[in-house]
């Protein structure tokens, strides 16, 4: 067995799958989280439910091994929290697995970024508390109330049906560590099992062996850092971990020349069965579903791709959410993959 990295040719090191499990720690609370992963798929899997895992969020790679600095990205989160709550909507058990501290469904309506609670809320001076005779009545400002009631009663009823399990991570380590254990979980759901991999994760990462102890010191000039490859986890994934899983994978991209050769290079090398494509700016209103074709007999040409495009108009309809149509259009294609079964 392979348990050191190799050197690319280049500069930086690239890691197997199998290598960086075998010299990388796993996170503290992963056996915990193992747990609460089978609880919750026995129950959905009594229950007859399809599940889904949703990761979302950005990744953080810590520069020292008591970390004060980390590298982190742009991703808030809204594209995962979203399509979370469409796919509760549709029916599915959703594992939701997220940055800590990023967008989750149902609160997300009320970040304190974009529509701080405090806000929406009044006090009712003229009332008396039910609880404490001094105190007076808080009470929620009639405009947001349809809403809120709406979000509300959906997540009170998640929370009864019992179909949200949400997990965290914060560096792309224990992210790795997560996507490897819940995949592997959730493999007995055989083709029931949806994935949906929109956290934005870091393409390179720092080993712990090369990291420094304490906090990098300044005064020495620049810094420079080498970060070795984070290996490209799709491959396990789809050929060992989770078999039978309908696979959909995003890709990111600010140029938009790269955006079909790169999704369709990931379905090569990958074999999964959507890869998701979005532009940094566009992607709140059009992505590209691109797939195998039915019937291509060579996955490896180009041409055996196909390309979808989804788009909305935030100038007709401001609240549509591109993510309904996204999520619409895989619970389609999963069935299909259901009914397909040989
Ligand atoms: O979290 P968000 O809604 O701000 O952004 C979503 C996204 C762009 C991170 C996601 O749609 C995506 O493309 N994720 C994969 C990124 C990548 O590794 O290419």
């Amino acid at each position: 067995m392979a348990t050191s990295p190799q050197a690319d040719g280049e500069s930086g090191t690239v890691f197997s799958a199998e290598t960086y499990f075998a010299t990388q720690p796993p996170p503290s609370s992963l056996e915990q989280d193992v747990a609460r992963v089978k609880e919750f798929l026995q129950r959905q899997l009594q229950d007859g439910r399809k599940v889904v895992l949703v990761t979302s969020g950005g990744t953080t790679v810590p520069l020292e091994l008591n970390v004060v600095r980390f590298l982190d990205n742009f991703s808030a989160g809204t594209r995962g929290a979203t399509s979370a709550e469409y796919f509760l909507k549709a029916g599915y058990a959703v594992i939701f697995m997220h940055r800590q501290f990023s967008l989750q469904p149902f609160s997300r309506h009320y970040s304190h970024s974009t529509h701080p609670f405090l806000d929406f809320l009044e006090i009712d001076e003229s009332s008396q508390s039910a609880t404490s005779a001094s105190s007076p009545r808080i009470t929620v400002r009639p405009s947001e109330e349809p809403q809120l009631v709406e979000v509300l009663s959906t997540y009170k009823a998640v929370h009864r049906a019992g179909t949200l399990l949400t997990l965290n991570f914060v560096t792309v380590n224990d992210y790795l560590w997560l996507l490897r254990a819940v995949s592997q979980e959730m493999s007995i759901l055989g083709r029931s099992c949806l994935y949906y991999l929109a956290a934005a994760v870091s393409d390179f990462f720092l080993p712990r062996q090369k990291m420094s102890v304490h906090k990098i010191q300044s005064g020495k000039g620049s810094l420079h850092i080498e970060m070795d490859q984070v290996p490209k986890i799709l491959k396990p994934l789809v050929a060992e971990w989770t078999r039978e899983g309908f696979i959909v994978s995003f890709k990111l991209e600010t140029d938009p020349n790269l955006l079909l050769p790169k999704a369709c290079q990931a379905l090569a090398r990958y074999g999964h069965q959507v890869v998701i494509g979005n532009d940094l700016h566009r992607r709140k209103f059009e992505v590209v579903f691109v797939s195998p074709k039915s019937s291509s007999s060579s996955a490896s040409q180009p041409s055996a791709y196909e390309e979808s495009w989804l788009r909305i108009d935030l100038n007709k309809d401001p609240h549509k959410e591109i993510e309904e149509d996204i999520v619409a259009e895989l619970v389609k294609r999963h069935e299909g993959w259901i009914r397909n079964a040989t």
